[in-house]
């Protein structure tokens, strides 16, 4: 939705600054930590833009701590939001999809948070010049010692104090929540190089008739997923059926339809990703937060994942996002109650 005309020309820095999120930090060095994290947007969208002329494109020949193939982009989204985040000392430690441990930025005591990202989601897409992401979520640092640990990281998704991220689609955008300040979108201008106010108060509309989901993997489903899946195939006036299916591979991207849109994204757990494919901490939880946000749910089909104690940085669950009556009803075929 086009913003009010009185809301024409509002920056990300500008809304920040003014307080429009509803943040319950107002702090200046949780407003400049978000500032920061805008600046990596930006210079991670010119690094994506070019990254077909400049040769940036290709493998570097090493293998991540999830064992995939790392493309050079990635390192560079990687590198660039890490010293964006370490620049004004607020951001004492960051967990990435890129790095086995947290990196420590600062050990002032006055670094009062912790970033988790992934910084460049859908690489795998990024040779075939489709729609990429970087997620972000942030928390507040346990105590007020030096530096930061795992601990830090492994809390559940309802303690974060912002999540968004930003999306290389074909234009860019950045959507960011404190929760209950709502879900904003800003659309980046690359010809002023800001990124202005374009949708304000997002809420996920119910209906929409779309699902997510990678149907390939439908031979490894369990059984009540595939009830599901054939539900939606179903044709039925009444509801709408049989749905859309529309999935890109790219999680931001995936996501971001759906909370455009309204409909369902789902990565469930499956016989070869037993515990799911996406992570907890730097996917799930960034988008859960989002999602609720907007008035849509968040679940791994019986939990909600922003209860979810993490264990391990790089844990894997299995993903449900969407409107609320869409994954209340994936739920009730979860439960076996249809
Ligand atoms: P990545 O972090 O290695 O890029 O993998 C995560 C991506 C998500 O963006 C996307 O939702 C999912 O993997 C797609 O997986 P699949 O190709 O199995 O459908
Ligand atoms: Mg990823």
């Amino acid at each position: 939705q086009p913003p009010a005309a009185s809301r024409v020309g509002i920056t990300l820095e500008t809304y920040i600054l003014d307080g429009m999120m509803g943040f319950p930090e107002a702090t200046g060095a949780f407003t400049s930590l978000l500032n920061q994290i805008g600046l990596a947007a930006k210079l991670i969208t010119s690094k994506v833009r070019r990254a077909g002329l400049a040769n940036i494109l290709g493998y570097t020949g090493e293998t991540n701590v999830q064992g995939e193939q790392v493309q050079k982009l990635d390192e560079v989204a990687n590198e660039t939001l890490l010293s964006s985040l370490g620049r004004r000392g607020h951001c004492a430690a960051v967990a990435s999809e890129e790095l086995e441990e947290p990196r420590v930025l600062s050990t002032d005591p006055r670094a009062r948070y912790v970033v988790v990202t992934d910084p460049l989601d859908g690489s795998s897409n990024i040779d075939v010049n489709i729609s990429i992401g970087t997620i972000f979520g942030i928390l507040r640092k346990k105590e007020d010692r030096a530096g930061a640990e795992a601990a830090d990281f492994l809390r559940p998704g309802r303690e974060l104090l912002a999540a968004g991220y930003v999306l290389y689609g074909s234009s860019t955008m950045l959507v960011i929540t404190t929760g209950v300040g709502g879900v904003h979108g800003f659309t980046y201008d690359p010809t002023v190089g800001e990124f202005f106010l374009s949708h304000e108060n997002i809420r996920i509309p119910s209906g929409g008739g779309l699902y997510s989901i990678n149907e390939g993997n439908s031979g490894r489903w369990t059984e009540e997923v595939r009830r599901w899946n054939a539900w939606v195939k179903e044709e039925d006036k009444g509801t709408g059926r049989p749905y859309a299916c529309r999935y890109v591979g790219s999680l931001v991207a995936d996501a971001h339809r759906t909370l455009l849109k309204g409909g369902l994204f789902a990565y469930p757990a499956d016989r070869k990703n037993q515990r799911g494919k996406l992570r907890l901490l730097y996917e799930a939880n960034p988008f859960a937060f989002v999602f609720e946000a907007a008035g849509g749910r968040a679940t791994t089909g019986s939990e909600r994942i922003l209860d979810i104690e993490p264990t391990e940085l790089h844990q894997r669950v299995p993903v449900v996002l969407g409107g609320t009556e869409e994954v209340t009803l994936f739920e009730e075929f979860m439960r076996g109650k249809r």
